[in-house]
């Protein structure tokens, strides 16, 4: 791929689609003859997927039902469940799905559109300081924004809780929060915003926080080192996103993946790296909803060009990076989840790309907003429905 000239792209649509087919030829290739138990023949994605369930020997798990809308699921060290519940809850689920509680302090939210609950996080020191972090919608319906509340975690209360970061601007719209957050190996914390839908070209601006990944400290006081400080973008750490909606570490090597959400096509994994900007909406291999293109360039100079692309969207939600014992077939690889498409994509990196991608989980036939490793290494996903499931994943080995 060209980066250094920008790139016109008459035919968006199918240069992608060949780009991924032939990454695809490339895989089954590399894989052939292997006993590589994560790539799937082509074929249906229900085929590809039982076999992916026969050679990965996994077992499903629904730990409990009749959770409305679930978003995010943390695992607490007790094997326990904190889950938010997209209209407004921050529940605590015992470890074998039982005796739901909602906890008391959690902060109020604007729900209206894609607004309320998002991520739930645990502090990295968590054990000894039983600190919780939400993301959720906060203002009304002419002035909100994703804010991150921070509370210490007591029985079923969360105690001391202030919000430590709202993102500026306001805005008018119910749509593209972002939400997901992530602590890096030097404990500071990622969060990902939306362009806010109507605001995109703000995704291109430094000055405001739509479009944005932001660092903060564990307390919401900024890095002395984030890149833009000096210019006044003091939180602002990359940059030209649309609605990201998964961000995950890679534990062994560090690096840090991020997917958004295209408008049609142009779903998007992404390699974070402090001040780069990701494009949006200035490139971008997806066109608007009405079909219009929303750029004629795929590719800009200085535009940070995406790890990977769904064309068409899988409308992807829920990111985690495998590194537990329990599935030795998936270490190393990212789990997606993907609420379009219903199920969850297994991505297999190598030097820098994606090599093979595989569904896993389709016969569940539900949106998967979620998708997580366990404390204990199991895989958790959580489905996207009013009557919406924390589903467990272990190896039936
Ligand atoms: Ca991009």
């Amino acid at each position: 791929m060209n980066r250094r000239t920008a790139k016109e792209k008459p035919m968006p649509v199918f240069a992608v689609t060949l780009r991924f087919i032939a990454a695809a030829g490339l895989s089954f290739g590399l894989h052939a003859g292997s006993a590589h138990a994560g790539s799937a023949p082509a074929g249906s994605a229900h085929a590809a997927s039982a076999d992916a369930a026969a050679a990965s020997g996994y077992h499903l798990e629904t730990l409990t039902e009749g959770l409305q809308h679930p978003w995010s699921v943390a695992q607490l060290p007790d094997g326990s469940f904190l889950v938010t519940e997209r209209g407004g809850a921050l529940l605590h689920i015992q470890a074998d799905g039982t005796g739901r509680t909602a906890l008391e302090g959690a902060p109020a939210t604007f729900v209206a559109g894609q607004g309320g609950y998002f991520d739930v996080l645990l502090h990295p020191q968590f054990a000894r300081n039983q600190l919780v972090y939400l993301s959720y919608a906060k203002g009304d319906k002419s002035a909100n924004g994703t804010a991150i509340f921070r509370a210490r975690l007591s029985g079923n209360r969360l105690m001391d809780g202030e919000d430590i970061l709202w993102v500026a601007d306001r805005k008018n719209t119910a749509q593209h929060y972002g939400g997901r957050m992530l602590f890096l190996p030097d404990g500071t914390l990622l969060l990902a915003t939306g362009d806010g839908f109507d605001f995109r070209e703000k995704a291109q601006d430094g000055a405001n926080e739509l479009g944005k990944v932001l660092r903060i400290h564990d307390d919401g006081s900024v890095p002395d080192d984030n890149p833009f400080r000096a210019r006044g973008s003091e939180r602002v750490w990359t940059l030209g996103h649309r609605n990201p909606q998964g961000l995950a570490l890679d534990r062994a090597s560090g690096t840090i993946y991020l997917h958004e959400h295209g408008p049609r096509g142009g779903d998007e994994v992404n390699v974070l790296r402090a001040a780069s900007n990701y494009g949006w909406p200035a490139a971008t291999q997806g066109v608007d909803y009405s079909g219009a293109y929303v750029s004629p360039y795929s590719e800009l100079p200085g535009m940070a060009p995406p790890l990977h692309v769904w064309v068409p969207s899988i409308a992807p939600s829920g990111l985690a990076w495998y590194g537990g014992e329990p599935f030795p077939a998936w270490q190393g690889k990212l789990l997606v989840g993907a609420l379009v498409d219903k199920e969850v994509r297994l991505l297999t990196l190598r030097d820098g790309a994606v090599i093979d991608e595989t569904p896993l989980f389709a016969e569940l036939g539900v949106r998967i907003r979620d998708v997580r490793e366990g404390a204990d290494g199991f895989v958790y996903l959580l489905t996207d429905e009013e009557n919406g499931a924390l589903i467990r994943v272990t190896p039936t080995r």
